[in-house]
Protein backbone atom coordinates (compact mmCIF):
# COMPACT_ATOMS: atom_id res chain seq x y z
CA UNK A 1 0.00 0.00 0.00
CA UNK A 2 1.02 3.61 -0.51
CA UNK A 3 -0.67 5.14 1.64
CA UNK A 4 -1.98 3.63 5.41
CA UNK A 5 -4.19 5.65 7.79
CA UNK A 6 -4.64 4.96 11.11
CA UNK A 7 -7.56 5.75 13.18
CA UNK A 8 -11.58 4.76 13.82
CA UNK A 9 -14.78 4.09 11.57
CA UNK A 10 -17.89 4.74 13.20
CA UNK A 11 -21.20 4.21 11.23
CA UNK A 12 -23.21 7.03 10.57
CA UNK A 13 -26.66 7.37 11.22
CA UNK A 14 -27.55 10.84 9.34
CA UNK A 15 -30.70 12.64 10.27
CA UNK A 16 -32.77 12.51 6.28
CA UNK A 17 -33.00 15.82 4.48
CA UNK A 18 -36.32 16.28 3.04
CA UNK A 19 -35.71 18.79 -0.01
CA UNK A 20 -33.98 21.78 1.73
CA UNK A 21 -35.83 21.30 5.00
CA UNK A 22 -33.71 18.74 7.99
CA UNK A 23 -36.15 16.07 8.97
CA UNK A 24 -36.42 16.89 12.93
CA UNK A 25 -36.49 13.74 15.64
CA UNK A 26 -34.79 10.77 16.15
CA UNK A 27 -36.97 8.25 13.51
CA UNK A 28 -35.08 9.45 10.05
CA UNK A 29 -31.69 8.77 9.51
CA UNK A 30 -29.45 7.51 6.52
CA UNK A 31 -27.37 4.80 7.34
CA UNK A 32 -23.34 5.70 6.38
CA UNK A 33 -20.28 5.11 7.22
CA UNK A 34 -17.74 8.10 8.84
CA UNK A 35 -15.07 8.17 10.80
CA UNK A 36 -12.28 10.73 9.76
CA UNK A 37 -9.58 8.33 8.84
CA UNK A 38 -11.76 5.78 7.08
CA UNK A 39 -12.96 9.01 4.99
CA UNK A 40 -9.89 10.04 3.87
CA UNK A 41 -8.76 6.16 3.02
CA UNK A 42 -11.86 6.35 0.92
CA UNK A 43 -11.38 9.82 -0.58
CA UNK A 44 -7.63 8.62 -1.67
CA UNK A 45 -8.92 5.54 -2.90
CA UNK A 46 -11.24 6.68 -5.08
CA UNK A 47 -8.72 9.28 -6.05
CA UNK A 48 -6.84 6.16 -7.35
CA UNK A 49 -4.16 5.63 -4.38
CA UNK A 50 -3.59 2.32 -3.11
CA UNK A 51 -4.93 2.47 0.40
CA UNK A 52 -4.91 0.73 3.30
CA UNK A 53 -6.37 1.31 6.98
CA UNK A 54 -5.18 0.51 10.52
CA UNK A 55 -8.04 -0.23 13.17
CA UNK A 56 -9.69 -2.14 15.50
CA UNK A 57 -13.53 -3.20 14.45
CA UNK A 58 -16.09 -5.58 16.20
CA UNK A 59 -17.51 -8.44 14.82
CA UNK A 60 -20.73 -7.01 15.16
CA UNK A 61 -23.08 -6.47 11.71
CA UNK A 62 -21.36 -2.54 11.78
CA UNK A 63 -17.58 -3.98 11.95
CA UNK A 64 -19.21 -6.44 8.72
CA UNK A 65 -20.59 -3.82 6.84
CA UNK A 66 -17.39 -1.51 7.02
CA UNK A 67 -15.45 -4.51 6.22
CA UNK A 68 -17.49 -5.10 2.66
CA UNK A 69 -17.28 -1.53 2.45
CA UNK A 70 -13.63 -1.20 2.26
CA UNK A 71 -13.61 -4.30 -0.08
CA UNK A 72 -15.79 -2.46 -2.34
CA UNK A 73 -13.74 0.66 -2.40
CA UNK A 74 -10.72 -1.73 -3.03
CA UNK A 75 -9.21 -0.02 0.85
CA UNK A 76 -6.98 -2.54 2.09
CA UNK A 77 -8.09 -4.43 5.12
CA UNK A 78 -4.86 -6.59 5.99
CA UNK A 79 -4.37 -4.45 9.33
CA UNK A 80 -8.01 -4.39 10.64
CA UNK A 81 -8.25 -6.46 13.83
CA UNK A 82 -11.80 -7.57 14.35
CA UNK A 83 -12.24 -8.11 18.11
CA UNK A 84 -14.59 -10.94 19.23
CA UNK A 85 -17.38 -8.78 21.32
CA UNK A 86 -16.50 -5.56 20.38
CA UNK A 87 -19.11 -3.05 19.73
CA UNK A 88 -18.11 -1.07 16.37
CA UNK A 89 -18.61 2.49 17.39
CA UNK A 90 -21.76 4.95 15.70
CA UNK A 91 -22.45 8.52 15.78
CA UNK A 92 -25.57 10.34 15.05
CA UNK A 93 -26.03 13.54 13.14
CA UNK A 94 -28.96 15.82 14.16
CA UNK A 95 -29.89 18.78 12.35
CA UNK A 96 -31.78 22.13 12.71
CA UNK A 97 -32.58 24.25 10.19
CA UNK A 98 -28.67 26.35 11.38
CA UNK A 99 -26.76 23.50 12.48
CA UNK A 100 -25.83 19.83 12.54
CA UNK A 101 -24.22 18.38 15.82
CA UNK A 102 -22.84 14.79 16.81
CA UNK A 103 -23.86 12.17 19.34
CA UNK A 104 -21.04 9.93 19.39
CA UNK A 105 -22.05 6.41 20.59
CA UNK A 106 -17.97 5.34 20.82
CA UNK A 107 -16.93 4.80 24.43
CA UNK A 108 -15.08 1.78 24.87
CA UNK A 109 -15.30 0.61 21.04
CA UNK A 110 -12.26 -1.31 19.46
CA UNK A 111 -10.86 1.49 17.83
CA UNK A 112 -9.80 2.55 21.57
CA UNK A 113 -7.95 -0.45 22.24
CA UNK A 114 -5.97 0.86 19.37
CA UNK A 115 -2.02 0.26 20.76
CA UNK A 116 1.54 1.12 19.37
CA UNK A 117 1.86 -3.03 18.96
CA UNK A 118 -1.10 -2.22 16.41
CA UNK A 119 0.76 -0.47 14.06
CA UNK A 120 2.31 -2.95 11.38
CA UNK A 121 6.09 -2.12 11.08
CA UNK A 122 6.73 -3.46 8.09
CA UNK A 123 3.59 -2.18 6.26
CA UNK A 124 4.42 1.55 7.18
CA UNK A 125 7.94 0.46 6.07
CA UNK A 126 6.79 0.15 2.82
CA UNK A 127 3.96 2.77 2.48
CA UNK A 128 4.83 6.17 0.85
CA UNK A 129 2.39 7.59 3.14
CA UNK A 130 0.94 7.51 6.79
CA UNK A 131 -1.88 9.87 7.83
CA UNK A 132 -2.94 10.30 11.59
CA UNK A 133 -5.64 12.69 12.79
CA UNK A 134 -6.47 14.31 16.18
CA UNK A 135 -9.67 12.32 16.74
CA UNK A 136 -7.33 9.05 16.10
CA UNK A 137 -5.23 10.35 19.62
CA UNK A 138 -8.37 11.50 21.21
CA UNK A 139 -10.37 8.20 21.51
CA UNK A 140 -7.79 6.82 24.22
CA UNK A 141 -4.25 7.52 25.42
CA UNK A 142 -3.09 3.25 23.82
CA UNK A 143 -4.88 4.97 20.74
CA UNK A 144 -2.82 8.61 21.30
CA UNK A 145 0.46 6.60 21.79
CA UNK A 146 -0.16 4.17 18.35
CA UNK A 147 -0.90 7.44 16.54
CA UNK A 148 2.68 8.88 17.42
CA UNK A 149 4.23 5.30 17.12
CA UNK A 150 2.87 5.51 13.78
CA UNK A 151 4.37 8.84 12.80
CA UNK A 152 7.73 7.75 14.48
CA UNK A 153 7.83 4.47 12.52
CA UNK A 154 6.59 6.50 9.24
CA UNK A 155 10.09 8.95 9.74
CA UNK A 156 12.04 6.40 10.28
CA UNK A 157 11.48 4.53 7.22
CA UNK A 158 11.39 7.81 5.51
CA UNK A 159 7.66 7.87 4.52
CA UNK A 160 5.76 11.51 4.64
CA UNK A 161 3.29 11.85 7.42
CA UNK A 162 -0.09 13.96 6.88
CA UNK A 163 -1.46 15.24 10.12
CA UNK A 164 -5.17 16.27 10.08
CA UNK A 165 -6.00 17.70 13.95
CA UNK A 166 -9.66 17.28 13.39
CA UNK A 167 -9.75 18.92 16.86
CA UNK A 168 -13.21 18.01 18.56
CA UNK A 169 -13.53 19.29 22.30
CA UNK A 170 -16.33 16.58 23.06
CA UNK A 171 -13.49 14.08 22.62
CA UNK A 172 -10.61 15.29 25.11
CA UNK A 173 -10.09 17.93 27.45
CA UNK A 174 -8.72 21.29 25.21
CA UNK A 175 -5.36 21.78 27.05
CA UNK A 176 -4.19 17.96 26.11
CA UNK A 177 -5.83 18.09 22.96
CA UNK A 178 -3.62 21.02 22.06
CA UNK A 179 -0.42 19.49 23.61
CA UNK A 180 -1.43 16.37 21.87
CA UNK A 181 -1.95 17.94 18.13
CA UNK A 182 0.25 20.67 17.95
CA UNK A 183 3.08 17.65 18.70
CA UNK A 184 1.65 15.86 16.26
CA UNK A 185 1.76 18.89 13.78
CA UNK A 186 5.52 19.03 14.55
CA UNK A 187 6.07 15.18 14.07
CA UNK A 188 4.40 15.72 10.23
CA UNK A 189 5.22 16.80 7.13
CA UNK A 190 1.56 17.82 5.90
CA UNK A 191 -0.52 19.35 8.13
CA UNK A 192 -4.00 19.61 7.29
CA UNK A 193 -5.86 22.01 9.21
CA UNK A 194 -8.83 23.85 8.96
CA UNK A 195 -9.77 27.74 9.85
CA UNK A 196 -11.98 27.36 12.97
CA UNK A 197 -9.71 24.07 14.54
CA UNK A 198 -6.73 26.50 13.68
CA UNK A 199 -8.12 29.62 15.54
CA UNK A 200 -8.84 27.35 18.59
CA UNK A 201 -5.35 25.47 18.32
CA UNK A 202 -3.15 28.57 17.76
CA UNK A 203 -4.78 31.56 19.34
CA UNK A 204 -4.76 33.81 16.20
CA UNK A 205 -7.83 34.81 14.42
CA UNK A 206 -6.46 36.48 10.58
CA UNK A 207 -5.84 33.03 8.40
CA UNK A 208 -2.38 34.50 7.43
CA UNK A 209 -1.73 34.19 10.76
CA UNK A 210 -3.21 31.04 11.91
CA UNK A 211 -1.20 29.59 8.77
CA UNK A 212 1.79 30.90 9.92
CA UNK A 213 1.70 29.92 13.25
CA UNK A 214 1.17 26.09 11.86
CA UNK A 215 3.94 26.84 9.52
CA UNK A 216 6.27 27.69 12.58
CA UNK A 217 5.77 24.16 14.26
CA UNK A 218 8.26 22.62 11.32
CA UNK A 219 5.51 20.97 8.53
CA UNK A 220 6.89 21.48 5.16
CA UNK A 221 3.46 21.53 3.84
CA UNK A 222 0.53 23.45 5.58
CA UNK A 223 -2.80 23.30 4.34
CA UNK A 224 -5.37 25.91 6.02
CA UNK A 225 -8.69 24.73 4.92
CA UNK A 226 -11.38 27.48 4.94
CA UNK A 227 -14.55 25.45 3.42
CA UNK A 228 -16.56 28.43 1.44
CA UNK A 229 -13.23 30.83 1.16
CA UNK A 230 -11.32 27.83 -0.46
CA UNK A 231 -7.56 27.23 1.24
CA UNK A 232 -4.36 28.64 1.81
CA UNK A 233 -1.41 26.13 1.37
CA UNK A 234 2.34 26.90 2.42
CA UNK A 235 5.55 25.11 0.63
CA UNK A 236 8.54 25.72 0.19
CA UNK A 237 8.33 29.57 1.19
CA UNK A 238 5.33 30.56 -1.05
CA UNK A 239 1.65 31.03 0.16
CA UNK A 240 -0.73 30.15 -2.74
CA UNK A 241 -4.55 31.06 -2.34
CA UNK A 242 -6.80 27.89 -3.50
CA UNK A 243 -10.45 29.14 -4.57
CA UNK A 244 -13.08 27.60 -3.54
CA UNK A 245 -15.17 25.39 -6.27
CA UNK A 246 -19.28 26.65 -5.72
CA UNK A 247 -21.39 24.36 -4.99
CA UNK A 248 -24.88 23.56 -3.41
CA UNK A 249 -23.94 22.29 -0.07
CA UNK A 250 -26.28 19.56 1.24
CA UNK A 251 -24.24 18.08 4.42
CA UNK A 252 -20.72 19.06 5.01
CA UNK A 253 -20.02 15.78 7.36
CA UNK A 254 -16.61 14.60 6.27
CA UNK A 255 -15.67 17.48 3.67
CA UNK A 256 -11.60 18.20 5.41
CA UNK A 257 -11.22 14.67 5.23
CA UNK A 258 -12.25 14.15 1.43
CA UNK A 259 -9.68 16.95 0.80
CA UNK A 260 -6.96 15.41 2.91
CA UNK A 261 -7.33 11.81 0.65
CA UNK A 262 -7.52 13.61 -2.16
CA UNK A 263 -4.52 15.76 -1.77
CA UNK A 264 -2.26 12.79 -0.33
CA UNK A 265 -3.71 10.75 -3.13
CA UNK A 266 -2.55 13.43 -5.89
CA UNK A 267 0.47 14.44 -4.49
CA UNK A 268 2.04 10.88 -4.23
CA UNK A 269 0.56 11.02 -8.08
CA UNK A 270 3.05 13.67 -8.90
CA UNK A 271 0.77 16.60 -8.75
CA UNK A 272 2.84 19.75 -7.80
CA UNK A 273 1.37 20.88 -4.24
CA UNK A 274 -1.08 24.16 -5.16
CA UNK A 275 -2.33 21.42 -8.19
CA UNK A 276 -2.85 18.66 -5.59
CA UNK A 277 -4.44 21.43 -3.41
CA UNK A 278 -6.88 22.74 -6.13
CA UNK A 279 -7.95 19.12 -7.51
CA UNK A 280 -8.31 18.29 -3.14
CA UNK A 281 -10.86 21.42 -3.27
CA UNK A 282 -13.06 20.06 -5.55
CA UNK A 283 -13.34 17.10 -4.62
CA UNK A 284 -14.55 18.67 -0.88
CA UNK A 285 -17.05 20.74 -3.00
CA UNK A 286 -18.09 17.88 -4.40
CA UNK A 287 -18.24 15.67 -1.77
CA UNK A 288 -20.93 18.26 0.06
CA UNK A 289 -23.42 17.78 -2.14
CA UNK A 290 -24.66 14.60 -1.02
CA UNK A 291 -26.12 13.19 2.76
CA UNK A 292 -23.31 11.53 4.54
CA UNK A 293 -19.53 11.09 5.17
CA UNK A 294 -18.90 8.36 2.18
CA UNK A 295 -21.47 8.31 -0.26
CA UNK A 296 -20.51 11.69 -2.37
CA UNK A 297 -17.23 11.01 -2.17
CA UNK A 298 -16.05 11.79 -5.89
CA UNK A 299 -13.81 9.58 -7.69
CA UNK A 300 -10.81 10.33 -10.11
CA UNK A 301 -12.22 11.19 -13.33
CA UNK A 302 -15.23 13.33 -11.72
CA UNK A 303 -12.96 16.09 -10.65
CA UNK A 304 -10.65 15.74 -13.46
CA UNK A 305 -13.73 16.52 -15.24
CA UNK A 306 -14.82 19.94 -13.31
CA UNK A 307 -11.28 20.94 -13.15
CA UNK A 308 -11.08 20.69 -16.94
CA UNK A 309 -13.88 22.69 -17.03
CA UNK A 310 -16.00 20.38 -19.10
CA UNK A 311 -19.94 19.67 -18.19
CA UNK A 312 -20.48 19.74 -14.25
CA UNK A 313 -21.43 15.83 -13.27
CA UNK A 314 -24.70 14.74 -12.41
CA UNK A 315 -24.28 12.48 -9.55
O1 LIG B 1 -14.96 14.50 9.68
C1 LIG B 1 -16.15 13.73 9.71
C2 LIG B 1 -16.12 13.01 11.00
O2 LIG B 1 -16.33 13.93 12.03
C3 LIG B 1 -17.13 11.95 11.13
O3 LIG B 1 -17.06 11.03 10.06
C4 LIG B 1 -17.08 11.27 12.46
O4 LIG B 1 -14.79 10.73 12.77
C5 LIG B 1 -15.78 11.27 13.18
C6 LIG B 1 -15.70 12.00 14.45
O5 LIG B 1 -15.12 11.45 15.37
O6 LIG B 1 -16.20 13.12 14.56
Amino acid sequence: MDILAVGEPLLEFNARIDGARPVQGGDAFTVGYGGDTSNFAVAAARSGARTGYVTRIGDDDFGAAFLRMWEREGVGTDHVVREAGGRTGIYFVSRTESEASFVYHRAHSPASRLAPQDIPADAVARARLVHVSGITQAISPSACDAGFHAMELARRAGALISYDPNLRPALWPAERARAVIMRGVEMCDIALPNLTEGRALTGADDPREVLDAFVRRGPATVVLKMGAQGALVAHEGTVTRIDPHPVRQVDPTGAGDTFDGAFAARLLDGAPVPEAARYAAVAAALTTTGLGAVTPIPHRGTVDAVLAGGPRPVR
